[in-house]
């Protein structure tokens, strides 16, 4: 039997060794003391916010189809979040959106408002929660399709509901029922078709989603099997986070685990998976074999919180971080009023990439915004790399952001 003593030095011992590994990253990563971050005066781009449309707030993710030059944007109810995202706790269904939705913006026509003209897509054929049609949008990514048609894949943050009634479980107790959609649209069309529902033990917690060519796609669960209670909120100090895979036909496995808060993962142009973490440094990035197994293969250190990752048709990947992670956080209290949290967007690209098995990546600060002036608290940033514009929007935040390139 071993002493009280040794099993307190024992514990205390563990304690701090889990204070040096999992409180020092939270501290320091995740709330971020002691960073300096930059005002946006110390950047070449002028910034302009498209602010006041109620269709152009909380949106979360967006997607970029160069070709077609069409923004496709998955937007909520900044105040709305408050109540209803599962992802970080917020299990009030009865308090969520009624009017999230798909924005199929047109980035070459300029409106008379300031902004760019765009469609609000319909979803006719969508049931949604026991028919009531709705979504409730979280992470999105987009295809194109053979035909050019472009397919946009999203995490949807369903309630659960009593399945003869319809009528809400209550979702603290029993968890949301996050379902991961696909639906398809022609560039320039008003309505999206919905084609496939994926709902499968394996999708918990999920995130955001990267689909390879044939329709297989990878997810993250950003607390892995932990939908409710102590264990969610322990996750990212845990790490319960985890990748998975399903396969065309929607059969889902766990491929990686071990993850804090893993989020807006990344198909690389290159054949890798880049997946980063909103509660630890860096991007682990990995190998994906045919049948979705994947091998860890690298880290790129990034000393950021990082939300999502989207790539350019350059294949740069752009990567929007939160400096201040409290702040972030805070943003969700009083999204309309509150002050605005900082956002810093960090270049990341894979030099040398024509040499197989080699893993170097040159990192460059492209923006940030200490005093959140012009950016949104961003949870995505799409760079396009024909015009050099940024385009960047935040899950609560109230509009979105345009920067262009000074020219000096
Ligand atoms: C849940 O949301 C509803 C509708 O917004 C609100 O009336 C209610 O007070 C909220 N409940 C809690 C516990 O926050
Ligand atoms: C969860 O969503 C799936 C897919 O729509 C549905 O079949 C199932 O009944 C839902 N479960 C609950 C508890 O809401
Ligand atoms: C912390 C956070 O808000 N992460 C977001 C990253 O982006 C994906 C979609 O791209 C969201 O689903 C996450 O919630």
């Amino acid at each position: 039997m071993p002493s009280t003593l040794q099993v307190l030095s024992v514990l205390f011992a563990a304690g701090a060794g889990l204070y040096q590994f999992l409180l020092r990253d939270v501290i320091f990563t995740t709330v971020g003391v002691g960073r300096t971050v930059l005002p946006i005066s110390s950047f070449p781009y002028h910034c302009q916010r498209i602010t006041g449309d109620p269709n152009l707030q909380a949106c979360e993710d967006m997607w970029l189809d160069e070709k077609s030059r069409t923004l496709y944007l998955a937007c909520s109810d900044p105040v709305a979040r408050r109540d209803w995202m599962p992802n970080i706790h917020r299990m009030n269904a009865s308090g969520r959106a009624l009017n999230d939705h798909i924005v199929a913006m047109d980035i070459d026509s300029p409106s008379s408002e300031g902004g760019y003209t765009y469609r609000v897509l319909e979803t006719p054929d969508f049931s949604g929660v026991h028919g009531d049609g709705r979504i409730h949008v979280v992470g999105m990514t987009g295809s194109v399709s053979e035909d050019g048609e472009n397919q946009l894949w999203l995490i949807n943050a369903r309630p659960s509901v009593d399945p003869t009634t319809g009528q809400l479980l209550d979702n603290a107790v029993v968890g949301g029922n996050s379902t991961i959609e696909l639906f398809t649209t022609a560039p320039g069309s008003g309505i999206a078709r919905h084609v496939k529902t994926f709902a499968d033990p394996q999708i918990t917690t999920p995130n955001n989603v990267a689909v390879t060519k044939d329709g297989a796609f990878f997810f993250t669960n950003d607390h892995g099997p932990h939908k409710i209670g102590l264990l969610h909120h322990l996750s990212p100090v845990l790490a319960t986070g985890d990748a998975s895979y399903c396969s065309a036909a929607g059969e889902c496995k766990q491929i990686a685990k071990g993850f804090r808060f893993p989020n807006g993962l990344h198909l690389g142009s290159d054949g890798l998976l880049y997946i980063p973490s909103a509660a630890m440094r860096g991007i682990d990035i990995f190998k994906p074999a045919a049948d979705g197994s994947v091998e860890n293969v690298h880290h790129i250190h990034l000393d950021y919180p990082i939300d999502n990752l989207s790539e350019d048709a350059n294949g740069d990947i752009f990567a929007a971080a939160m400096p201040k992670g409290l702040a972030t956080l805070a943003a969700f209290e009083d999204p309309m009023n509150g002050p605005i949290p900082p956002a810093t967007v960090w270049r990341v690209r894979r030099v040398n990439r024509e040499v197989e098995d080699k893993y170097e990546y040159e990192l460059f600060k492209v923006i940030e915004d200490a005093a959140g002036e012009k950016l949104p608290g961003a949870t995505t940033v799409i760079h396009d790399s024909s015009t050099g514009r940024l385009f960047l929007s935040g899950v609560v935040s109230p509009f979105i952001t345009v920067c262009q390139k000074k020219i000096i």
